[in-house]
């Protein structure tokens, strides 16, 4: 986002439509939408785009085992991306889909162009294609000579008639790009990854398939109803159909976009193959792509695939959205990989948000209300206070650098050293330690010094937290407009007079209690995820790990009867179980069943029980056992003793 320029194109990766989003579309889309409202407010014209990817392979086969056609299906999944960045206010400027005819024309167009360029030509593909990568790959790439290096699930050989882009053409001119500007991919270590990759020379690449056809077809010039267009093709192009390409060009003058963010997994895509479309197409580079990394989860790369994802409306529901894109932002330095724990994010309100952020909000109402009526004047802050003015302006002289490079975390640390600042004033100058000895100008001055240094915070805060910033705002009195940011951060001034208002705690502490429902929600997923452990990894466990007959008897299993069942509110899943496994008093155990057997149905029967599992705490409360059950595609089956037999019985 170079200063220098009045327009700014901010654009997220589209999402494929066969699954719903998780945190890591959430992380994307939140990063591109700080940055979209952080360059409004600095002034200026801002373009932010987002949408959804709908064609190929993947899609219309997850359409198919719904039961549904690819267009109803893409239709339902894209509302559904488009529904929860709506409930998370995201500014986008325009929510782009694949399967819009204008986008379709665009990309035809583009097609046509590189065609009359000479840039495209029709051969023959052959190649180990990973269908949920929707990518080719060499015999060379690939694991164990037939798994994808990407997914690691098998690949199959496919060989068709296809159109190649002459990509090999624009190696040379690829380098000089990257070579020629330093901050083209962000962070920079990974631009060495990308360059090093071209040098090492490229391939013409296959953009036209004929084995299915839920894609965009060629323009009609071509005569070729049986090829569509590869999926990458089509889906990079969004960000210029957008913009109005090969139609009405209404705002192509955004173009080149600033910044391109993408997850590290399609980088290759973004730094190679777009480029080079682009530089086809006669049309300028984009100033930045910038490559984050991955939140994993408990260590594990979380995906749809996987089932292992954190769902984001559940954890800003439990949390607060705007806490929840604080710790998105500041938790991980941008480019590195991140693991998502509720403790930290926890952690991060209790203790940025709440302690150095809300509590600095209320001393300066508290103070204000009590010595000066809650009236502030400004005029005597330079006088007493140009030192903790000039460390504040050392610090916002740096900020602006460290966005614009995507050091996104650096931005709020320095932020937070702000604060630092304000609160340790108040204890270095104790206003009212001044009010007492009559240094009413002084104590004004103090408290004028940290009003002003908290304006300034909600001006550059307004991007990260835009809800708690408006509420901290108001009871600053100050508007959060592109004047004040002007005058307030760009020109460093301070505002003169001002009165506060109170305003509720911001950030009340987060106590267990908010905690354990998410982290249920995750052991309740953790169960869901290990039932669903693919199949080959199953069977190589079970080749591999043979165990001994003592090691399977330190498993206790015993015949349980079930004397006591209820439903567990606020969970989908979890029946709160009494258990008499003989022993004189009945165990709890929570059991993830509720979907298959109701309460009363279970009152008075048997079921075989792991009793020798460590207690665990499921929606904070005990759980001292494990009902064994089978699962498969007509749902699940509690394992129960054929006749019934004496609670505690041990099975063997
Ligand atoms: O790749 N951590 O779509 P997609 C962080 N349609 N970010 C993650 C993530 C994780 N665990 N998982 C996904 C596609 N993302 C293509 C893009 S663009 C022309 C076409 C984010 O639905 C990350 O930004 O698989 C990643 O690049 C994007 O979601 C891909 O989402």
């Amino acid at each position: 986002m170079e200063q220098t320029c009045k327009n700014v194109y901010i654009t997220t990766p589209i999402y494929y439509v066969n699954d719903i989003a998780h945190i890591g579309h959430a992380y994307t889309t939140i990063i591109a939408d700080m940055l979209a409202r952080y360059s409004r407010l600095a002034g200026y014209n801002t373009y932010f785009l987002t949408g959804t990817d709908e064609h190929g392979q993947k899609i219309s086969q997850s359409a198919e085992q719904r039961g549904k056609t690819s267009q109803e299906y893409a239709d339902e999944i894209s509302g559904k991306f488009r529904t929860l960045w709506d409930d998370f206010d995201i500014t986008y400027d325009k929510f782009i889909r694949t399967t819009d005819e204008e986008h379709k024309l665009g990309v035809q167009k583009a097609f046509q162009k590189m065609f009359d360029k000479g840039d495209i030509y029709k051969g023959e593909y052959e190649g180990f294609y990973c269908v949920p990568c929707e990518t080719f790959f060499t015999e060379k790439q690939l694991v164990d000579e037939e798994f994808c290096p990407e997914c690691g699930r098998p690949t199959s050989i496919v060989k068709e008639e296809s159109y190649f882009f002459k990509l090999s053409k624009y190696e040379d001119k690829l380098i000089k790009w990257y070579e020629e500007n330093e901050d083209c991919i962000l962070p920079r270590s990974k631009k060495n990854e990308i360059t090093n990759f071209v040098k090492g020379g490229l391939k013409d690449l296959s953009i036209s398939r004929t084995s299915f056809d839920w894609g965009v077809k060629l323009p009609e010039s071509m005569n070729e109803p049986k090829h569509v267009m590869y999926v990458w093709l089509d889906a990079l192009m969004n960000y210029i159909t957008a913009l109005g390409y090969g139609d009405k060009e209404e705002n192509m003058n955004f173009w080149p976009a600033n910044v391109q963010l993408v997850g590290k997994d399609i980088l290759r895509f973004h730094s190679i193959y777009w480029p080079a479309f682009l530089m086809s197409l006669d049309l300028p580079l984009p100033k930045h792509i910038a490559a984050h990394g991955w939140w994993t989860r408990d260590g594990q790369k979380m995906s749809k695939s996987k089932g292992n994802v954190v769902n984001p409306k559940e954890v800003a529901d439990a949390y607060g959205l705007d806490a929840f894109r604080y710790f998105m932002l500041r938790e991980v330095p941008f480019g590195q990989d991140g693991d998502f724990s509720q403790k930290a994010l926890m952690d991060r309100i209790n203790s940025d948000l709440g302690n150095d952020l809300g509590n600095l909000l209320n001393r300066i109402s508290g103070m204000s209300g009590k010595y000066f009526d809650f009236k502030i004047d400004s005029k005597d802050v330079s006088k007493f206070h140009q030192k903790e003015l000039d460390e504040v302006n050392v610090l916002l002289d740096n900020l602006d650098g460290y966005l614009y490079n995507m050091q996104i975390n650096r931005y709020l640390e320095d932020i937070w050293k702000i604060l630092t600042i304000a609160n340790k004033a108040i204890g270095d100058y104790e206003p009212w330690a001044k009010m007492k000895e009559g240094k009413t100008e002084e104590a004004m001055a103090l408290v004028a010094l940290i009003t002003n240094i908290m304006a300034k915070v909600s001006l550059l805060l307004d991007s990260v937290m835009p809800e708690k910033i408006a509420k901290i705002s108001e009871s600053l009195g100050i508007k959060i407009s592109n004047e004040n940011f002007t005058k307030l951060i760009t020109n460093r001034e301070l505002i003169s007079t001002t009165t506060i208002t109170k305003v509720d705690q911001l950030f009340p502490r987060i106590e267990e209690i908010l905690l354990t429902q998410p982290s249920n929600e995750k052991e309740e997923q953790k169960q869901e995820t290990k039932k669903e452990t693919p199949k080959k990894e199953e069977s190589k466990e079970e080749d591999d790990n043979l165990i001994t007959i003592d090691q399977f008897f330190e498993t206790s299993l015993k015949i349980g009867t079930i004397v006591e069942a209820q439903e567990v509110p606020k969970s989908k899943k979890l029946l709160k179980l009494q258990v008499d496994l003989g022993e004189g008093r009945n165990r709890q155990i929570l059991a993830g069943i509720k979907e298959f057997y109701s309460a009363e149905d279970l009152v008075g029967t048997q079921a075989c029980v792991v009793a020798n599992l460590k207690p665990a705490k499921l929606m904070g409360m005990l759980s001292e056992g494990m009902l064994m059950a089978a699962k498969d595609e007509n749902g699940l089956s509690l394992i129960r003793p054929e006749a019934p037999k004496k609670s505690g019985t041990k099975i063997s």
